[in-house]
């Protein structure tokens, strides 16, 4: 799944025409779907009208397109995938442009390609995803089908934490990709900052070493995949393609017209290099072939602007009679012509700011198949991390890309065919059919189980947070101390978590609330520790030994309508749903309802509920039903600390919260900057907390490290009371 079909549809006087697209996913994937067969998802370039269609084969696999009108692809596809993710990703983020609408435009076609995928790929071994483009995609997938085999591909860089940091729906996409079973980047430096981001933004739980992003409840591998070319293929074409009479000394640029890929500064640089040798005037002409690329997106006019301005300027100043320095070429090129200006190029000049991999250094090492030539590559391609033997040059550096053209000018044969030959060997080795094969074994591999959590994990968490003071630890019970249950009553504290609860609780310098949404008679019975502080209804109600009791004033006003507000919902209540009645507040429990029905079923008790003058919210399969009277269990949280240790009880205790439910958010929220906040569960969902825990067990050792920890300084618990 990509977002360009192989070919590219365009409306022309006599209808629809139909071309191959460009780039290096089309090279990289055509040949290996005609190879395998499978199905390519993507969108054909061009708003269908009417009863248009399109072809649902390519040779040997089928097509699976995805319509876009016309405003969609303005904001999902020039918009966020080109104005805002392709700057971004290439560390120049002044070219960004962070837009709303192209967020949602994003948002919305990511899902349709999701639900395209659903249909067409329902019983597919593995859904491979590719590129920008789709990275929201694998999230929706997985919602719909828990147990797909999703893999992603990233073609262009993955940027530095600081750099990715900067956009605003950073989270989004990052869980969007950690869906995947697999992750695949080019080269170790973007799998790295990958990883970084996903332990610095998200609170995954990272591991450096093995490269395994845990998430929630789910696990993810992430690997290094630097993609080949069809070596054989262009090798053929350069032994084919036709040789011209009178041979120049070219040296040769082949690219999208991309702001990306460093021309102007490599325009520059031939010109330094006529400054600075004079006697290649006269005699090297610089030939750049440049491929029209999103030239709807006005960034991509400027620069086109700007090179017709520079190659007229330094042509201007160095041409005589019969010779032009440069020679510039804004069209495609049939590809046995390519091959062979590749082999007759005495140096390929690759020079991008900024570059996933770059495939034409590549293709242009295939092709030497005749007199060797020399490449210049740019250190910021992905290309460069393997192509060593290249002359390696900073594009921003001038006059060390100047010199280096110079260089590979003046090579002696040996070198040249002593750096050619090594390079050669690898890209045919690495060629693209490996570069499919390793990816696709990666992805076959078995799941990645989740890892227990590590006690030294846990240290490194808690220890330099807590350091020596009190702790006030705050936790939710169902699916935090306890996996959620069929039924409430049937969600027991385990042995394990008892002593370990206990443990903290005995200590004199540990205060242990339990926060919930129980009525507060179930939630003591529950855990039946009677030194523990209960927050039941959602913090309506608090209780302890060391705390006066509380009861929010405004719940006088709620008693009758509850009772109507429980008779009304009981009257919608159909197919085992049930409400549990919990003095001020309700649940209306739709556990037992099969799946297809409960959406509408919650619908009708959130209309039941709004008629009482109740607030709805959701929880695990469930809908609680609130007085609205601005209180929550970060309300709850201030209440205590405030009652427990004054004002100033931010300098006097440390405090973590550990929640797995959606009412814990506005704690997560409350507390943010204030305490160390932990989300138990699945990943799907977004979370102000500032870790995540995968599952109750990790819970258990949090609480059992709480337990063992060093005693706090008398000092600074004397002063806490
Ligand atoms: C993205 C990443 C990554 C160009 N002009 C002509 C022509 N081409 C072909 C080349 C090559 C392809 O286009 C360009 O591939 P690149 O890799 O250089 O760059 P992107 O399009 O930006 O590709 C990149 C790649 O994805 C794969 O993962 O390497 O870093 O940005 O194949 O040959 N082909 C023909 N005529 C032309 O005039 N026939």
């Amino acid at each position: 799944m990509s977002n360009r079909l192989p070919f590219t549809y365009s409306r022309t006087a006599e209808g629809l025409k139909r071309s191959r697209s460009s780039g290096g996913l089309v090279s990289a994937l055509d040949p290996v779907l005609r190879k395998r067969g499978g199905t390519w998802i993507g969108w054909p370039g061009v708003e269908l009208r009417g009863n248009e269609r399109i072809s649902t084969r390519a040779g040997s696999y089928r097509i699976a397109p995805v319509p876009l009108s016309e405003p969609e692809v303005a904001r999902y596809y020039r918009g966020f995938s080109n104005r805002t993710l392709w700057p971004l990703f290439h560390s120049l983020p002044a070219l960004s442009q962070f837009e709303r609408v192209d967020w949602e435009g994003y948002e919305a076609v990511n899902q349709r390609f999701a639900d395209v995928a659903e249909k067409h790929a329902r019983e597919a071994e593995l859904v491979w995803i590719h590129d920008y483009h789709l990275m929201l995609s694998p999230e929706f997938m997985r919602r719909a089908n828990a147990d797909a085999r999703l893999a992603f591909f990233l073609h262009i860089p993955f940027p530095s934490y600081d750099v990715f940091r900067l956009c605003p729906w950073d989270h989004q996409l990052l869980r969007g990709l950690l869906a995947c079973d697999l992750i695949g980047f080019h080269v170790e430096t973007y799998a790295r900052n990958f990883l970084d981001c996903a332990a610095r933004i998200l609170g995954a739980r990272v591991d450096m070493e093995s490269m395994v992003v845990e998430h929630g409840d789910r696990v993810a591998r992430v690997g290094v995949f630097p993609i080949g070319i069809e070596f054989a293929e262009f090798e053929k074409a350069a032994m084919k393609a036709g040789r011209e009479r009178k041979r120049e000394r070219i040296v040769l640029g082949v690219d999208r017209l991309d702001y990306t890929k460093g021309i102007p500064e490599r325009i520059r640089a031939f010109e330094r290099l006529l400054e600075l040798h004079p006697e290649h005037v006269g005699e090297v002409v610089f030939l750049q072939l440049a491929v029209p690329s999103r030239s709807e997106v006005e960034e991509y006019q400027d620069l086109k602007r700007e090179i017709d301005g520079l190659v007229g300027r330094v042509n201007g100043r160095f041409a005589t009679s019969t010779w032009s320095p440069i020679r510039y070429l804004v069209r495609s090129m049939p590809r046995e012509r390519l091959c062979g200006l590749y082999r007759d190029a005495e140096v390929a000049l690759i020079t991008p700011l900024r570059d996933g991999m770059n495939l034409v250094a590549k293709e242009y090492v295939a092709c030497q198949v005749d007199d060797p030539g020399v490449l210049i590559l740019s250190r910021m391609a992905g290309a460069a991390e393997t192509m060593r033997e290249a002359l390696l040059v900073n594009p921003f550096n001038l006059d060390d890309t100047a010199e280096a053209i110079h260089r590979g000018l003046t090579m002696g044969e040996d070198e040249r065919a002593s750096r050619i030959a090594s390079l050669r060997r690898r890209e045919r080795r690495d060629d693209v059919e490996a570069w499919v094969g390793g990816f696709l074994t990666a992805a076959a591999a078995e799941r990645a189980d989740l890892q227990p959590i590590s006690d030294e994990e846990i240290h490194r968490w808690l220890v330099s947070y807590v350091k020596r003071y009190p702790l006030c630890l705050f936790l939710d019970y169902d699916g935090t101390l306890t996996p959620i249950a069929a039924h409430p009553s049937k969600a027991k504290l385990r042995k394990t978590m008892r002593e370990a609860l206990a443990r903290c609780a005995g200590r004199r310098d540990t205060e242990v609330s339990i926060v919930s949404g129980r009525a507060m008679a179930d939630i003591r019975k529950m855990v039946g520790d009677p030194d523990l502080i209960y927050a039941a209804n959602h913090g309506l109600e608090v209780e302890g030994p060391s705390i006066e009791s509380f009861r929010h004033q405004d719940l006088i006003h709620y008693e009758g309508r509850s009772r109507d507000l429980l008779v009304g919902l009981e009257k919608i209540a159909r197919d085992g749903a049930w409400t549990e009645a919990k003095g001020p507040t309700l649940t209306f429990h739709v556990r037992p309802v099969p799946e297809s029905k409960r959406k509408a079923l919650l619908e009708k008790a959130r209309v039941v509920m709004a008629n009482h003058g109740y607030q709805a919210r959701e929880a695990h399969a469930a809908l609680e039903a609130r007085p609205p009277i601005g209180w929550d269990k970060g309300r709850a949280v201030l209440h205590i600390l405030r009652e427990c240790y004054g004002p100033a009880w931010s300098e006097r205790v440390r405090v973590i919260y550990v929640g797995d439910d959606q009412t814990d958010e506005d704690a997560f929220r409350f507390l943010s900057g204030l305490a160390m906040t932990f989300r138990v569960g699945s990943a799907e969902t977004p979370t102000a907390a500032q870790h995540r825990l995968p599952n109750v067990d990790a819970v258990r050792r949090l609480l059992e490290w709480i337990g063992a920890r060093p005693r706090a300084d008398s000092e600074l618990l004397d002063a806490s009371r």
